[in-house]
């Protein structure tokens, strides 16, 4: 039977090179709370992220959770409706309230030109999310919340080594998180962070993450148990030392497929700004009206070929119950982020992707393209 092949694959070291720090860790007996390989990672992971301080969490949710819970935001606070539901649950777990604001069609992100018109007195924070890992409009988010006094948290889940005019976006708003979940460009198999500029920071939020304990007595705060383990961590020091080559296979497996699905009339392909060091976490493409099939009926295609690409991001998270009847979730609020949610398909790219892979699935693309508008897949086949 032909193998599916996934919208990801993890980035798998030789199991043989883990061995060694498997054996230390058994041999140490730390497993977990600050161990050496902890600490060794949050440094190293600073300095090959180009930030000033780094703090590693458990998973990317939990780093989401406590950076709202270590600014102390309350009330409302404006993000994107166009992203993983974790970001507006994070947001909810903390008793807060998500106010939508409607994307950029040419970068995903949060539409900058119209977040002054979401403020309201109850408006703390900002929370954009580098969507796919491309930056967002940083400029104008942080000249508005310095205007407004509010905060801005980036979710910046897909923009590990992400870079903008060869700086870091990391290092850009009051704190961002990343997430090494393993279907991430980088990965502690689960796994996040905190990445802040002051040392003070660090600290409190390094408290939060550990139950608020500062010694073993005292406790400053109502933390959470928000720790990353010294296998994950072990496991984060090996793939650094091949996210370097990675990196360069997406690079190229992307140049492939742009250059295999330029021109296919009715399929849009993103443009990375010239300013931007991309690490090519996503290959998202637009299904436009004037494609032979809709993109569900595409995906559908895709799938029957053993093709598993993602609907990253549909539905939208404000057509989730837990969303949809707050006034900024309405249709009307949010027209750019119903059309991508309805167009967009991220096809298949990760490190080891075979370039055949690549030539079969936009021959799908290219075949269906040749067939008259919105004809069945199952007509198609006949
Ligand atoms: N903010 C944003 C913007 C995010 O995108 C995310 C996570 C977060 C916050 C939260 O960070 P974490 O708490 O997760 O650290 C996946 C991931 O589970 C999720 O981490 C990620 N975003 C989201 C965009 O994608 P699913 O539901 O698509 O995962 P799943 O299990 O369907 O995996 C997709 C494909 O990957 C599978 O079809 C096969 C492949 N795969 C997956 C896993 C887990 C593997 O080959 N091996 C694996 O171990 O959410």
């Amino acid at each position: 039977m032909e193998k599916n092949i996934f919208v990801t694959r993890p980035l798998l070291p030789p199991l043989e090179e883990f061995i060694p720090y498997l054996e230390n860790i058994w041999e140490s007996q730390h497993l977990t709370n600050a161990g050496p390989y902890h600490q060794q990672l949050e440094k190293e992971l600073a300095e090959y992220l180009g930030v000033e301080h780094l703090c590693l969490f458990s998973n990317g949710t939990l780093a989401l959770l406590t950076a709202f819970q270590v600014l102390g935001i309350t009330g409302e606070v404006i993000t994107t409706p166009y992203s993983f539901v974790a970001t507006a649950h994070s947001l909810l777990w903390n008793g807060l309230t998500p106010v939508f604001v409607d994307t950029d069609p040419e970068t995903f992100n949060l539409d900058a030109d119209k977040l002054e018109q979401a403020i309201t007195p109850a408006t703390t924070a900002i929370l954009p999310v580098h969507c796919y890992g491309i930056p967002c409009n940083t400029r104008k988010i942080e000249e508005l919340a310095d205007a407004y006094g509010l905060k801005v948290i980036y979710d910046a889940a897909h923009a590990f080594g992400v870079k903008q005019n060869g700086v870091s976006v990391l290092r850009q708003g009051d704190l961002s998180i990343l997430s090494f979940h393993a279907t991430k460009v980088f990965n502690t198999i689960e796994g996040g962070a905190i990445i802040c500029h002051d040392a003070k920071m660090k600290q409190r939020i390094d408290y939060l993450k550990n139950f608020g304990f500062v010694n073993e007595t005292t406790v400053v705060a109502a933390g959470i148990n928000g720790k990353m383990n010294e296998l994950q961590a072990a496991y984060g020091l090996l793939q650094l030392q091949h996210i370097d080559k990675a990196l360069d296979d997406r690079g190229r497996l992307y140049r492939h497929y742009n250059m295999l699905l330029a021109d296919i009339p009715g399929i849009s392909l993103m443009s990375i700004p010239e300013d931007v060091t991309w690490n090519y976490a996503y290959y998202p493409i637009m299904v436009n009206e004037d494609f032979a099939l809709t993109r569900d009926e595409l995906y559908e295609l895709l799938k029957d070929n053993h093709i598993m690409a993602r609907r990253y991001f549909y539905p939208l998270i404000s057509s989730f119950f837990m969303y949809k009847f707050a006034e900024s979730a309405s249709k009307e609020n949010l027209p750019v982020a119903h059309q991508l949610a309805e167009k967009v398909i991220c096809l298949p790219l990760y490190p080891g992707l075979e370039e055949s892979i690549q030539n079969k699935i936009a021959g799908l693309i290219k075949n269906a393209a040749a067939t008259s508008p919105h004809s069945s897949p199952l007509i198609m086949a006949q």
